[in-house]
């Protein structure tokens, strides 16, 4: 059945980091309405606003202290009123994060929990009494540490699988389930297109809560072995889908990691408990339970067997969202692009392989003009709680320090993080004062506005990207044609058929040297080539280092 969403493409916005409005060094939601026009020109339709609502900020806003507010950093609640109109006046949708896991230690049910832990809203959350040397169970959290902490001013502990500052939701407790449902609602009923629905499958824990086997040094477990476990979370879904998102026809994707394969039809099929989920396939690749330093780097071939991987996983049953990177991963042009070979050639292949897929294309902001990891020299100017986290882990590991920091600056949340880069001015342009942080050096050769004006950008090739996905020519083909690789055996070639009403061949030379390749078929239209030309010979065509083609054959 045809959605509403399907032919759609989307932009993650990371607020805190878009465009600062008012000079004080934080991105702002006017800053967001500022912008719109530019988003608007670049194709997107849907875009999806990392959290806003009131919050500490332990966590950058996914520790939520009020889901009815705004946090006044951010703005008002008329500011996110005119933002939803102004979409919509650009038949824009605005989804917004839905952070229902866990909600924030200053979240008043919280703190009502700490005055009656035996009262309603101590049932709101995992409680357990606390008992001298022994902790209720041996999971880690994936901030790091114990998963348990003492509830401030009792006698008991609360379970939190993030930060201690983001104390676990107990989804077992309807009363807790209809507050979220409500809220959802609340929120839907201002016009929102949807939501993105944070790290949800932790919100169904194996009960009776208990140990597992320890998988480091520290005696702790990951919390993904309870995970592997539970069972049932699709009752919790299934309920709040029909509860809500259905209700609207909202467009809903979730944060989905570890499903296990014969639940895809339950989550992403045509009455799934979600629109839509993230391929996370290649993000995950080479990751290790002991840590960040222990993470393997990613090869052309790993990345186009990753891909590949899900496409076929997915078939037809439904539609996933493909990502370069997001506000949690390193910019993928450091990722999937080998070292030393990030160029603007290479920067353009990921984004056509990646783009061209089956699914729902996403761009985090900043991916469309190619920024890059942020270089880092000390720990001291990490912000982000996991990366500082990740550096201890790797000392104890008896790395040496410098060998630590690089660890942290390949994988540093941060590197997502750095202010959006609109000009070459002071700051990037992205705030008159003092960005909360650093930004990127690089500013004053990548961004936005020099590549406005420059028909060979990234920027542009992006705007060419969207606009073969919405050419009606080949619309139905790109959104609803099948995905079939070709040449899979093909060392550093990574290419795929996309059959619908037309025949599309997108092919990616996945290294700096030029690589041959011989049609099956004679092309009848290039429809993008990030070089000028094509070198040829009858049907053999000799591929440039990273030049990618869409041909309609
Ligand atoms: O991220 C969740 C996340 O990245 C993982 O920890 C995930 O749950 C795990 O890998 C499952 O195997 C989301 C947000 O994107 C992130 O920014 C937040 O810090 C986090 O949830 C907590 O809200
Ligand atoms: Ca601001």
């Amino acid at each position: 059945m045809k959605k509403w969403w399907h032919d759609k493409v989307a932009y993650q916005i990371y607020p805190k980091s878009f465009y600062d409005s008012n000079g004080d060094g934080i991105g702002d939601i006017p800053g967001i309405i500022d912008k719109l026009d530019y988003l608007h020109d670049l194709g997107v339709d849907i875009v999806w606003l990392s959290p806003c609502y009131q919050s500490p900020l332990a966590d950058q806003g996914y520790d939520i202290s009020d889901y009815y507010k705004i946090d006044p950093r951010f703005g008002t609640m008329e500011d996110m009123e005119r933002l939803i109109a102004e979409a919509k006046k650009r038949n824009m949708y605005i989804l917004m994060d839905l952070v229902v896991n866990h909600c924030s230690d200053e979240h008043e049910w919280f703190r009502k929990a700490c005055e009656d832990p035996d009262g309603k809203y101590g049932r709101f959350f995992y409680l357990r009494d606390k008992e001298e040397g022994k902790l209720p169970t041996n999971w880690r959290s994936y901030f790091g540490g114990s998963v348990w902490e003492d509830l401030p001013g009792t006698d008991k502990q609360y379970l939190h699988v993030f930060h201690k500052k983001q104390p676990d939701l107990n989804w077992e407790n309807p009363e807790l389930r209809e507050e979220v449902y409500k809220n959802i609602n609340w929120w839907l009923d201002k016009g929102l297109g949807g939501f993105r629905i944070d790290a949800i499958m932790n919100i169904k824990k194996a009960l009776p809560l208990h140990d597992y086997e320890p998988d480091r040094e520290d005696g702790l477990c990951s919390v993904s072995a309870m995970l592997q476990e539970a069972r049932g979370i699709g009752e919790f879904l299934g309920e709040m889908r029909d509860r809500t998102f259905k209700k609207y026809d909202a467009f809903s994707v979730g944060e989905v990691f570890n499903e296990k394969p014969e639940e895809l039809p339950d989550f992403i099929g045509d009455n799934g408990y979600f629109s839509s989920m993230f391929d996370f396939n290649e993000t995950i690749f080479g990751g290790s339970e002991k840590g960040w330093y222990d993470a393997k780097p990613i090869t052309p071939d790993d990345y186009k067997r990753c891909c590949f991987e899900s496409q076929k996983r997915i078939g037809e049953i439904g539609f996933l969202s493909n990502i370069i990177e997001n506000h949690d991963e390193p910019r993928g042009v450091c990722r999937y692009i080998p070292e030393g070979d990030c160029c603007l050639e290479s920067k353009k292949m990921l984004a056509a392989l990646n783009f061209m897929l089956r699914g729902i294309p996403f761009i985090y902001q900043g991916q469309e003009i190619g920024m890059e990891n942020l270089p880092i020299s000390s720990i001291d100017e990490v912000d982000d709680i996991s990366a500082r986290d990740e550096y201890k882990v790797a000392l104890a590991a008896g790395l040496s320090p410098e060998e630590a920091l690089r660890t942290i600056a390949r994988f540093s949340r941060d590197n997502a993080r750095t202010p959006m880069q609109w000009s070459d001015e002071e700051n990037a342009g992205f705030s008159a004062g003092k960005p909360w942080l650093k930004v990127n050096p690089n500013y004053s050769s990548i961004n936005v506005e020099s590549q406005l004006s420059d028909e060979n950008s990234v920027l542009q090739f992006y705007k060419k990207l969207v606009a073969i996905r919405k050419d009606p020519a080949y619309k139905e083909t790109v959104v609803y044609g099948i995905l079939e690789p070709v040449w899979e055996e093909k060392h550093n070639l990574m290419a795929y058929y996309r059959k619908g009403d037309k025949t599309l061949l997108v092919v990616g030379n996945y290294q700096r040297g030029e690589q041959e390749i011989t049609l099956e078929t004679a092309y009848r239209k290039v429809l993008l080539n990030n070089y000028k030309d094509i070198v040829q010979e009858k049907g053999t065509i000799r591929l440039q280092g990273y030049q990618v083609l869409i041909l309609e054959m």
